[in-house]
């Protein structure tokens, strides 16, 4: 397509969907009317796609995820159709810019981190690689909250995405399914005399269809991306009509309209509210209720070929109603009996599981879910006591393990353990890394492992190099394709190629320039965030990612206060300069989370206004992290901070995209920083703490005590005495004697102190490698051309090798 082209198809989007002219269109306009000039393409492609997938009775994937953070998709979308250049010379010949235009662009926060950002990766990879695959997830109309900070206090402040519309979602009104929810059950005589449960007296809402299409690249694949919007039904606004009572009705609307009103903010705390509870069943019965619509349109009443031609991903427990929806369905709706139903449904569905933390795990008070989907209970019940039969049948005398087995808690409050049925309703099992999947078996899912080991797979995670390389850092892409040329942002692994430039001078000087450029793009982004001034020389230390206890954000200002206390000490001794660049939100509920905030800008309050530091450390806080800041933090990062406590990161994807763009990590044996750490060689990263296996061991024991390590290490203890003081927290100096309480007082079950020397040590090393810029950027370069394996089309190819069993579909050329 030409340029010119391109200009006159944004010109007539701005006008007739805008009803404007080039001389009175705004920013906004200008977005919309870009989205939808390449939409165009987009649709399609879809269009082929869904034609393609149709003639090959292709098997196809359905990703259920409550969140999705595709970040910004302009950019991304015009450089998979090819449209990028085209695009910005139209702009440029209509006097504007492109990427003044794409700045403006919203970055839907449908979700809280990591699971939400892989489930956005994997619809890349899914389209990239020719596969057919559907994600399905919640149309949120607040999305996760934006942050501001105030007086060094996180400030939640509501995130109204779709108010100016959303110009990339289409609508589909006419592919509305209904959900029942509510009533009781009751056996009634079926045809055969046998009596049977059926579910009565239940109330109806709808889930609407918005379709979001997520472009392949280099091919014209895509992804579908189905958000469903909850709405309340005009047949009983009617009825209320009529019986006069108007305001009951409005409300009544209004509250079942609010089932997709907004996004939980927060990752770990188990929350138990129904209305959680009703979004993920909005999400499985819709999603379910759209499959078999679709299967049956293609293939009638062959049930037996569902598994044939329907693979289910569960991200998380969140959507593990699926496995009791579609017994329901195919027990009240399609009548096969129970055998054949179980035997379907757990050949379609697989669950990731993401967390090991006992009090992540999902649980919902079985009488909550009696009140909202009474079926769905007495079905959980009926697979439990099968399971219990089964497993009790074989080995009677276990009684501790048909507990611990077993989907109900019976201790105190009745609860359904959903990872229980997630794992008994699934055909796999897969952890997110080696040594997550490991601990998966060996702890947390320990009992299912040994009944069924050849369920349980590992499938590390990984990212999209189109977002995380070619998009966020065209100047290393450029860099990268002028040496190896094209073809690495479908082939990761062709970055090898790099590795025998990692000790040319040229190219190392090249790599630190491009690094460079892209520091003075953040250091203006900073300015204007923070109203701090940052040198681009110094080295940026970065740690990104929610904020947790587990993640350790507080091990790293306390490093922080060691740098500062030391350059008191004596103001004249030589230190690397640096720059602490934290981005992270904590959840509304998270107190300890909001303190860990408050002490780092406290920390940073003083650090960078004190004569005697000479700028030589600053700390950043840049509020509302989110992926379109880390598409800008990441090209910019020198160093990668990956410290959680071992055994407790699941994989980590952060950590990929800052080494894939050029950081080295420091970090724990933790998660996929062990993978990286095999990849990459031990050279090329810095190590430190304790294993997983070491400080379980400390901490099963009983015999870790923070105290311990207090006594034996003068700086440590006098980091902790300004924890326990305030010192870093003016004005609020309870904030920091919590924070110091935790660690002091509670146990410090992460294990900061223990880890404490170790870190500042491995730090030590990294400060006195970064002056030789030389050997810097050797590592760096080893580290990009490491980094192919963690494409997340490598980790897609493993779901379908290990789980989806799919074919690749080719998609009829012409079309696009
Ligand atoms: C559960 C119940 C009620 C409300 C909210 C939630 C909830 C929501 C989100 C629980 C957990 C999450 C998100 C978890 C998450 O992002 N986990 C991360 O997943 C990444 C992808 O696998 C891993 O790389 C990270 O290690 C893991 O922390």
């Amino acid at each position: 397509m030409t340029a010119g082209a391109f200009a006159e198809r944004f010109l007539h989007y701005l006008r007739y969907t805008r009803g404007l002219e080039l001389a009175d269109a705004g920013p906004a306009d200008h977005v919309a009317a870009l989205a939808l000039a390449v939409r165009e393409a987009l649709v399609d492609r879809a269009v082929a796609s869904r034609k393609a997938w149709t003639e090959f009775q292709a098997k196809t994937v359905h990703y259920l995820s409550m969140e999705y953070l595709l970040g910004r998709l302009l950019i991304n979308n015009l450089i998979a159709t090819g449209l990028l250049e085209p695009a910005r010379e139209a702009m440029q010949s209509l006097g504007l810019n492109l990427d003044t235009i794409a700045d403006e662009e919203i970055d839907p926060g449908l979700g809280n981190g990591g699971l939400g950002r892989l489930a956005a990766c994997f619809l890349d990879s899914l389209a990239t690689l020719n596969y057919p695959a559907y994600g399905y997830g919640l149309r949120y109309e607040y999305g996760m909250f934006r942050q501001e900070l105030r007086d060094g206090w996180q400030v939640e402040r509501p995130d109204r995405w779709l108010k100016g519309g959303y110009a990339w979602e289409i609508q589909r009104p006419d592919l509305t399914v209904p959900v029942k929810v509510g009533g009781r059950v009751e056996w009634r005589q079926g045809r055969h005399g046998k009596n049977r449960p059926v579910w009565v007296d239940w109330r109806v809402l709808y889930g609407v269809p918005h379709d979001v299409l997520i472009a392949g690249y280099g091919t014209p694949n895509v992804s579908v991306l189905r958000l469903w919007a909850a709405e309340a039904p005009r047949e009983f606004d009617f009825q209320i009509f009529s019986q006069g009572d108007f305001l009951r009705a409005v409300a009544e609307r209004e509250r079942t309209e609010a089932i997709t009103r907004v996004l939980y903010p927060a990752d770990y705390v188990a929350a138990g509210r129904r209305l959680r509870l009703l979004q993920e069943y909005l999400l499985v019965a819709a999603s379910v209720h759209d499959v078999v619509s679709r299967f049956r349109l293609r293939y009638g009443e062959a049930w037996e070929l569902f598994p044939t031609k329907v693979a289910f991903q569960l991200n998380d427990t969140h959507p593990a109603l699926t496995i009791v929806e579609l017994m329901r369905f195919f027990l009240d709706d399609a009548e096969l009996r129970w055998a054949q139903a179980w035997d379907l449904t757990r050949a379609s569905c697989s669950y990731t599981n993401h967390t090991l933390l006992p009090e992540a795990l999902e649980t919902w008070p079985v009488a909550l879910m009696e009140s909202v989907i009474p079926r769905h209970v007495q079905i959980i019940y009926e697979i439990n006591r099968r399971m219990l039969d089964e497993v009790g049948s074989a080995n009677p005398r276990d009684l501790d393990r048909l507990e611990r087995l077993s989907l109900v808690h019976e201790d105190g409050e009745k609860r359904f353990r959903m990872a229980n049925l997630a794992i008994a309703g699934s055909h796999r099992i897969n952890g997110v890394a080696k040594l997550h999947t490991e601990l998966l078996r060996t702890r947390v899912a320990r009992d299912f492992a040994e009944l069924w080991p050849e369920r349980f797979v590992a499938i590390t995670n990984g990212i999209t190099p189109r977002r995380w390389l070619l998009s966020c850092n065209p100047r290393l892409a450029d860099l990268v394709t002028s040496r190896i040329g094209e073809g690495w942002e479908r082939d990761l692994d062709r970055l090898s190629e790099l590795a025998h430039l990692a000790d040319e001078a040229e190219f190392q000087q090249r790599f630190m320039a491009v690094k460079r450029e892209n520091k003075g793009d953040l250091v203006e982004s900073i300015r204007t965030l923070c109203g701090i001034a940052v040198d681009p020389g110094s080295m940026f230390d970065v740690q990104i990612k929610r904020l947790h206890e587990y993640k350790r954000q507080l091990l790293n200002a306390m490093h922080i206060i060691a740098l500062y206390r030391r350059i008191k000490d004596d103001p004249s001794r030589a230190v690397t300069p640096r720059t602490f660049i934290f981005g992270a939100k904590a959840a509304p509920s998270y107190h300890m989370a909001k303190l860990v905030i408050r002490l780092i800008n406290g920390i940073a309050a003083i650090v960078n206004s004190d004569p005697d530091v000479g700028g030589r450390l600053k700390v950043a806080f840049l509020p509302d992290y989110r992926v379109t800041l880390a598409e800008q933090i990441i090209p910019a990062a020198d160093l990668s901070e990956q410290i959680s406590t071992a055994g407790w990161e699941a994989s980590g994807t952060g950590n990929m995209k800052l080494a894939l763009n050029g950081a080295l990590t420091i970090g724990t044996l933790d998660g996929a920083n062990i993978e990286i750490r095999d990849a990459v060689g031990e050279d090329n990263i810095f190590i430190f703490g304790l294993t997983a296996e070491q400080g379980a061991v400390l901490t099963i024991s009983g015999h870790y005590d923070p105290w311990s390590y207090y006594r034996a290490d003068p700086e440590l203890a006098a980091i902790i005495d300004t924890l326990r003081k305030g010192t870093f927290t003016p004005g609020d100096e309870s904030a920091s004697h919590e924070i110091w309480s935790v660690l002091m007082e509670h146990g410090d079950r992460y294990l900061h102190l223990a880890d404490f020397r170790s870190y500042v040590e491995a730090q030590s090393r990294v400060g006195a490698l970064y002056p030789d810029q030389r050997a810097w950027a050797a590592k760096a370069i080893r580290n990009v051309a490491a980094m192919g394996w963690f494409s997340s089309d490598r980790a897609i190819r493993r779901y379908v090798e290990e789980i989806w069993h799919l074919d690749q579909v080719k998609i009829g050329a012409g079309e696009a």
